[in-house]
């Protein structure tokens, strides 16, 4: 029965709403556009840091994880030198957290010693006592 009784007017107020609601869409629009601009990955750094890999496949274990870690573009490690190349985001990672994926993978980075659980479960030929032999 009093169901299509007209409860709010469709004229009066409903004209003014949608004006409203626009102008708070823009200045939202505005916002996002900036803040998008602002958090776009400005300058890229990067970092050398000196491992203990010894084969390919350490090469492989080490590209790989620091290629998956958060904002690292790009990771390449020089078999001769041993020094890994890392291209990342200053504002999602830093030298620090570089590090602790490389030392959590099993190996050295830089002064900071390898993770020992993890080398420990390196291939043989990949571990660090490999290396040694040739010193003594
Ligand atoms: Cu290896």
């Amino acid at each position: 029965m009093y169901v299509n009784h007209p409860k709010n007017s469709p004229s009066g107020l409903g004209a003014f709403k949608p004006m409203k609601q626009l102008t708070f869409l823009f200045v939202l629009v505005l916002g996002v556009v900036f803040s998008t601009v602002a958090s776009k990955p400005g300058k890229e750094k990067e970092v050398k840091i000196k491992t203990s890999a010894v084969c390919d496949m350490c090469k492989e274990r080490i590209e790989k994880n620091l290629t998956l870690s958060k904002g690292v573009s790009e990771a390449v490690l020089n078999l001769d030198d041993k020094v890994v190349t890392i291209k990342y985001n200053p504002k999602k990672t830093d030298e620090a957290a570089l590090r602790k994926v490389i030392t959590d993978t099993g190996y050295d980075a830089d002064s900071q010693m390898c993770n020992k659980t993890a080398h420990d479960k390196l291939p043989e030929c990949c571990q660090k006592g490999n290396e040694a032999h040739g010193h003594h």
